[in-house]
């Protein structure tokens, strides 16, 4: 492949060969410094990308948004990670061309007054969109900057009514092994949980995403509705949710459950507690080429969120 040299990014992000990064991880870095390039002027300007899907109508800006420059389209949509379409994170976007994610039905249910199974449409209705442009960082150390488009999930909570015995949401992915091609093969074990504390939950930061680049969300990036928690590491954020439960006990998440020394339930960017297989010191700011951006504690967000966890240890909590 060619590699031009792409003007503000230094010629060392763009070199070829790096001893920790595999072929093909180069070959997906590459290929996003090169479609950046093609773009010209990313310039934070999102209303210029997109991937031709459904438009979102009367999206508002949000308070909440960094004022980093976004990853192109390209880049937000090529490489992600979405097990039920394949592990490599090439997989998901070819894998999943085919997956229709309407209609789809949300059931909000456990510890609520109001327990109920929407068709998403009709549960989006009520609710203002927002664009939260944050950054997402991966527990694999790579981070990229995502315009969201999705609604608070706290008022979503405040709809469903927990009761006095919720104390955490446990979040499940669609088990449909007919349209999720993985969800034939053991990688994981199926359907993929996630959970949030209830005050976690009810953080203003935390939404529920519903778009990329002011349209529906592309299949690949967890159509059509996932979640998102920015101080949180990526796995957190689950994807095609159709089941929202709450619950008096701490759900065991997907990852926990396979390999609990590696994945805790809190799952906070930390960067002094490292993953035992690399360090989470630093991070990957995809289409940069190296691990060299220092990770920041709660991913930036500790003004906002630290004081959820005040009095814990964040070792053993991790
Ligand atoms: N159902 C489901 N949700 C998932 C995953 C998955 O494999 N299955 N991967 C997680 C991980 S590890 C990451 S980093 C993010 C990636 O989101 P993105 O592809 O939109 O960047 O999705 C998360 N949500
Ligand atoms: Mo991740």
């Amino acid at each position: 492949m060619l590699i031009k040299k792409v003007p503000g990014i230094p010629s060392s992000e763009i070199t070829p060969k790096h001893a920790y990064l595999r072929r093909r991880e180069f070959i997906a870095a590459s290929a996003a410094v090169v479609a950046a390039a093609g773009f010209g002027s990313l310039a934070g300007d999102t209303e210029a990308q997109g991937g031709g899907l459904a438009k979102l109508p009367n999206v508002r800006k949000s308070r909440f948004s960094t004022t980093e420059t976004p990853n192109s389209y390209g880049d937000i949509s090529s490489y992600n990670n979405f097990y039920e379409f394949g592990t490599g994170k090439e997989d998901p976007k070819p894998n999943s061309r085919n997956f229709r994610p309407r209609p789809w039905t949300l059931a909000i249910d456990g510890e609520v007054a109001k327990p109920a199974s929407y068709d998403l449409d009709d549960f989006l209705e009520p609710l203002a969109l927002e664009e939260r442009i944050y950054r997402l960082r991966c527990v694999e150390a790579w981070s990229m900057v995502i315009p969201w488009v999705g609604v608070p999930l706290a008022d979503v909570i405040k709809r469903a009514a927990p009761t006095g015995k919720a104390r955490f949401v446990e979040f499940t992915t669609l088990h449909d092994p007919a349209r999720m091609p993985y969800q034939r093969t053991n990688v994981l074990d199926w359907p993929y949980v996630e959970g949030l504390r209830l005050d976690e939950a009810m953080h203003p930061l935390a939404i529920l995403a519903v778009g990329l680049y002011g349209e529906v969300l592309p299949n690949q990036n967890g159509a059509p509705v996932r979640l998102v928690v920015p101080w949180k590491y990526g796995f957190k954020s689950i994807k095609s949710i159709v089941r929202m439960r709450f619950v008096e006990q701490q759900p065991v998440n997907t990852w926990q459950r396979m390999q609990a020394n590696e994945y805790g339930f809190y799952a906070n960017v930390n960067p002094t507690v490292d993953h035992p297989r690399w360090s989470q010191a630093r991070e990957q700011r995809l289409p940069g080429f190296f691990k060299n951006h220092p990770t920041q504690m709660f991913n930036g967000y500790g003004d906002q969120v630290a004081s959820l966890y005040t009095g814990m240890d964040l070792r053993k909590n991790y």
